[in-house]
């Protein structure tokens, strides 16, 4: 059964792997339950206070009312009156996902947090990886309370699809094909690497489907878009991924953003608020140790143009004064024609970036190991 995992793996392509993908349910949400169990129940929706705050997450009590992530808060507010609603608190989650990802790195020497609520940890070389992972997500739960989804496929693209699987408390378990056979029928959208734009094009053609993809007649796909991209469309319609779980993820750039309550349209105002956002910057630059050459700075107009612009110099830094100062001459270069409606600061080529990445290559040995019988436990799903 081992063999039926990937295609690619009985080529000798790509060497055969269990891949986990875990992510937490109604992170923020749940965390404010955690905090106070009176809340317990109720619609619980977390977003901010501005007038053009938005929804960060809601529990899955809230999403009965047809709430969810990205959706304006005063739209929230109609759909739920009687909800919950609280404000983000992002020390409190950074805590919450310190703890879940020291017990998970208890279990994976292979990690890859791709944000407070997810990760994705290689378990090849485990003997049991489903009994391994089910622990894990257990000790998770008893220690902190937090209930997380798990997907566990031969590759990351699997992995992810399957926790996202009849959230929440997923735990799903398939192979490569079953995965194609399981999201047949299911929108493009479901697939990581086919954002909206593209499901609308492929929409465009008739193709609703995963299955519709992978069948597509020869040249159909061809019409829109290029070879290159036909042939990623192909192969994650048909679940294929090689990308490898990186355990040292590095920083290639740290970034503060903010929108403003009221569109910014002084400069004087403008610069003032890139010295306050490069402050923050410097603060989290200090802690990672990080110094960097890049300088860039972002902004969106209140007809939602956004542009960017980047200087390097040739020392490295860290400094507050020296980083506002080159992000306020960019600003004055570009002298935005419209209203700002958002405004950041963005720093990156970092120090040493080279080195970390070449301390990072080095991992465990996929070819020499053994995979257990994934498919024959498709019983506890
Ligand atoms: P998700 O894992 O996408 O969502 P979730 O954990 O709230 O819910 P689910 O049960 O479907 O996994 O994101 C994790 C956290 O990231 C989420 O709790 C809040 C935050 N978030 C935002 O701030 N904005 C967003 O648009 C999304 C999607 C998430
Ligand atoms: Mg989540």
């Amino acid at each position: 059964m081992a063999a039926d995992l990937d295609s690619a793996d009985d080529s000798g392509a790509a060497p055969r792997r269990v891949i986990a993908h875990v992510d937490a349910d109604a992170f923020y949400a749940s965390v404010h339950l955690l905090e106070d169990p009176s809340l317990a129940g109720k619609p619980v929706i977390v977003a901010g206070r501005g007038a053009r705050s938005i929804v960060t997450t809601a529990n899955y009590e809230a999403r009965k009312f047809g709430i969810g992530s990205a959706q304006p808060a005063a739209r929230a507010r109609q759909l739920c009156p009687h909800g919950v609603f609280l404000t983000p608190d992002f020390e409190l989650y950074r805590a919450y996902s310190r703890r879940a990802m020291s017990i998970m790195r208890t279990y994976s020497d292979v990690i890859e947090p791709l944000s407070l609520d997810e990760a994705y940890l290689d378990v090849t070389s485990v003997d049991r990886p489903i009994a391994h992972v089910r622990a894990m997500v257990d000790e998770i739960r008893a220690a902190t309370g937090l209930q997380y989804s798990v997907g566990i496929g031969p590759n990351k693209l699997c992995a992810k699809v399957l926790s996202d699987f009849r959230k929440p408390a997923a735990f799903n378990v398939a192979s490569r094909e079953q995965c194609m056979e399981l999201f047949a029928g299911a929108s493009p959208r479901l697939i990581p690497g086919i954002g909206p734009k593209t499901a609308e094009q492929l929409e465009g053609l008739g193709l609703t489907t995963v299955a519709a993809i992978r069948d597509a007649a020869p040249g159909v796909l061809e019409a829109l878009f290029n070879e290159r991209r036909v042939a990623e469309l192909t192969a994650r319609a048909r679940f294929e991924h090689a990308g490898i779980v990186e355990s040292q993820r590095e920083t290639k750039s740290v970034s503060e953003e903010t929108t403003f309550e009221e569109d910014v349209t002084d400069i004087d105002e403008l610069i003032w608020r890139l010295g306050e956002l490069t402050a923050e910057l410097c603060e989290r630059l200090g802690k990672k140790g990080l110094k960097g050459r890049t300088i860039g700075i972002k902004v969106r107009l209140d007809d939602w143009t956004n542009v960017t612009r980047a200087k390097t110099i040739d020392d490295y830094t860290g400094d507050p004064l020296l980083i506002t100062e080159l992000a306020s001459q960019l600003l004055r270069e570009y002298d935005p024609p419209r209203p700002v409606r958002l405004l950041g600061v963005r720093i990156a080529s970092f120090e040493g970036a080279e080195a970390e990445v070449a301390k990072a290559k080095p991992r465990t040995p996929w070819e020499q190991l053994q995979i257990p019988e994934l498919v024959q436990q498709r019983g506890e799903w």
